[in-house]
């Protein structure tokens, strides 16, 4: 039967509001609400831990909890590589990553991780927040991955269960590295026996003598409390690779464009408050360090360290396109 003139006008006044609705980018029907798992490799108390959770809490209170997220921190969700494969897979759903275990995957992330390409940490972030970040972000996306913005990890130094000064103290010793295959040519070129393992295997490796030390900033340093076994912290200051806070592209896919605004104006917004807490926390964690007695041997001349590099650039930044973004970052004053 034909709806009655009555019912036409009521539907045909519904058809416009969802119409209308549509064009804004909302939906008639009030859209279920979304559970966003997070994985993060730290602690909650964390720099990056604080950051997420803010970045959460934006999110679900501008989206009126339609996208609720919950980060699961300490690795809960699995080590690293395994979490990096969920988030392409869409079983994880944002995440906060070193950009170095992206480095066999997404090729300019290797750039960022160059040793001692950057003058300091303003240099790092002039480029991380421009064309680094510009052609990084466009890497993830060809794996899955979604950049919306970048978080601070200072700077990498050298830590040991025994002194070193030199590149030559190095020699023969394991060192821990990620899984990429730039920081295993990096700590050959430095002389040592490069060691890739998971975080979460470092302290045990330590304690048992299958490594002999490992490299990180500060906090984790402190935070993984690695400095009760390596006792020995070189401020070698090798690596200033940042991190990226990301979503995985099968969500983002499924996101209006007003919900894309939401979650990359709340992700910049959590980097401003990751970047000052990470500025607090490296100095903490230096003085805990220093106060359980850690010896800090200070490198003041890097020279012999980064002289050793050449074969490191030789192979990650020889590509026109990535030697060009090298060229560029050098240039940014
Ligand atoms: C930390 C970083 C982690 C992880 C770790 C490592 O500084 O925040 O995401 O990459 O280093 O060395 O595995």
């Amino acid at each position: 039967m034909d709806p009655t003139p009555w019912r036409r006008g009521r539907l045909l006044l519904a058809a416009l509001a969802t119409a209308a609705l549509g064009a804004i980018g909302l939906s008639a029907a009030p859209a279920a609400a979304q559970e966003w798992r997070g994985w993060n490799i730290h602690a909650a108390d964390y720099p990056n831990g604080i950051g997420m959770d803010a970045f959460t809490r934006m999110v679900g209170e501008r989206t009126s909890n339609r996208i609720r997220m919950r980060t699961f921190h300490s690795a809960q969700l699995g080590q690293q590589d395994e979490a990096i494969q969920q988030m392409r897979l869409g079983t994880i759903d944002f995440a906060n990553f070193n950009l170095s275990p992206f480095n066999n995957l997404a090729p300019t992330t290797n750039v960022v991780t160059l040793p001692f390409l950057f003058r300091d940490v303003g240099h790092m972030q002039q480029a991380i927040d421009g064309p680094a970040g510009e052609a990084i972000a466009q890497d993830l996306e060809r794996i899955g991955i979604i950049a919306l913005s970048w978080y601070d990890a200072g700077a990498r130094s050298l830590y040991t269960t025994r002194p070193v000064r030199t590149p030559a103290d190095l020699r023969g010793m394991k060192i821990r590295v990620q899984t990429s295959d730039l920081w295993i040519d990096l700590m050959r070129a430095l002389g040592a026996n490069p060691t890739p393992l998971p975080f979460g295997e470092v302290f045990t490796s330590l304690q048992s003598g299958v490594i002999d030390g490992a490299e990180n900033n500060w906090p984790s340093y402190e935070s993984t409390r690695h400095f009760e076994v390596a006792r020995y912290y070189s401020t070698t200051e090798h690596s200033n690779v940042p991190e990226v806070l990301a979503v995985s592209a099968q969500r983002w896919r499924r996101l209006n464009d007003q919900e894309r605004a939401i979650l990359r104006d709340a992700a910049r917004e959590s980097a401003t408050i990751q970047r000052r807490a990470w500025a607090e926390r490296e100095r903490v964690s230096r003085e805990r360090v220093a106060a359980a007695g850690v010896t800090v041997i200070e490198i003041s001349d890097r020279a012999p360290w980064s002289a050793l590099m050449e074969p490191v650039y030789a192979k990650y930044a020889a590509d026109a396109r990535l030697a060009a973004l090298v060229r560029q970052i050098r240039e940014l004053r």
